[in-house]
């Protein structure tokens, strides 16, 4: 029988075991800074400089040689070269510690810290250092326009066609260290609900843990491993 579609929902939980701070836990960022100041468009609109220091301070700390994938993130990755079907690993997370431990099928539904867009030619490209609104776009050469290629509160996630293509078409939901809080990540697992196999992995009940058949509580270095050693027994090569 051939294996089913296999969609992976990922948030700031598994990146927390590497030393990165999530948003809602209580040493979390939304504990320090205010959504408002830092993370929508009116924000970068009214105070620029303030927005880039956020985001230039968290792109620092993702450039510190010492920040490595954990083993949550590379056993997805074990997965995703093994998984015979489709696959499709959907993070939420803006570091880049899904691509450092080898996932390909991956896609940033909100965009990378280690990239910047130009706002007046659309350019996106890797950018690890600090911005200012002083950068100039390598591209077009105007300035004054260049921001971190993530997606704020009330703008649209990137690629959502594709993501609701391969929600459409997938037989296991697994959500890892997700909150449950923001949307439309958080209303996948509703989406698939009833045709899919479901599964939340976390080390506590996230918002909508109640849409979920299955629940794997434990911190994601533990139990995203074991998922990944049950998913490939059943399925894999
Ligand atoms: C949209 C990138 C529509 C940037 C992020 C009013 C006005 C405008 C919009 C809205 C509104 N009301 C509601 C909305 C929609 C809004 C929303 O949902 N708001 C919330 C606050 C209610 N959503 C949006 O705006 C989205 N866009 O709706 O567009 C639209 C339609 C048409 C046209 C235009 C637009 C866009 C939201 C994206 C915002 N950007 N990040 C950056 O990183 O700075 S959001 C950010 O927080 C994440 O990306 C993620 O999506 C979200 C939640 O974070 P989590 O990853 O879940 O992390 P959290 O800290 O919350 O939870 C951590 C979890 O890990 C916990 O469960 C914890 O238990 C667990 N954990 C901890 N340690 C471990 C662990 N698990 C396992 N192991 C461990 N060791």
């Amino acid at each position: 029988m051939r294996a089913p579609g296999l969609v992976i929902l990922t948030g700031a939980g598994i990146s927390r075991e590497s030393g990165l701070a999530t948003f809602r836990d209580p040493d979390g960022i939304w504990a320090k800074v205010r959504i408002e100041d830092v993370a929508t468009p009116e924000a970068f609109a009214r105070d620029p400089a303030r927005v880039h220091a956020f985001y230039n301070a968290r792109r620092a700390q993702l450039r510190d040689p010492a920040l490595q994938p954990n083993a949550a993130h590379l056993a997805l990755a074990e997965l995703d070269r093994r998984w015979p079907g489709e696959f499709l690993l959907v993070t939420q997370n803006v570091d880049n510690l899904h691509e450092r431990a080898g996932t390909r099928r991956l896609l940033h539904m909100h965009g990378e810290l280690m990239k910047a867009r130009c706002r007046h030619c659309q350019t996106v490209r890797l950018w690890e250092e600090d911005l200012s609104t002083a950068v100039a776009c390598p591209a077009c050469g105007r300035a004054g326009g260049m921001r971190p290629h993530v997606v704020w509160f009330g703008e649209m996630p990137l690629e959502m066609e594709r993501i609701g293509r391969a929600l459409e078409g997938c037989g296991i939901f697994a959500a890892i260290g997700t909150s449950g809080h923001v949307y439309p990540a958080a209303g996948f697992v509703a989406e698939v609900a009833g045709r899919a196999r479901t599964i939340e992995l976390n080390i506590a009940a996230s918002e909508v843990a109640s849409d979920f058949d299955e629940a794997m509580l434990g911190p994601a270095t533990e139990t995203v491993p074991r998922l990944v050693a049950e998913l490939l027994a059943e399925w894999g090569d």
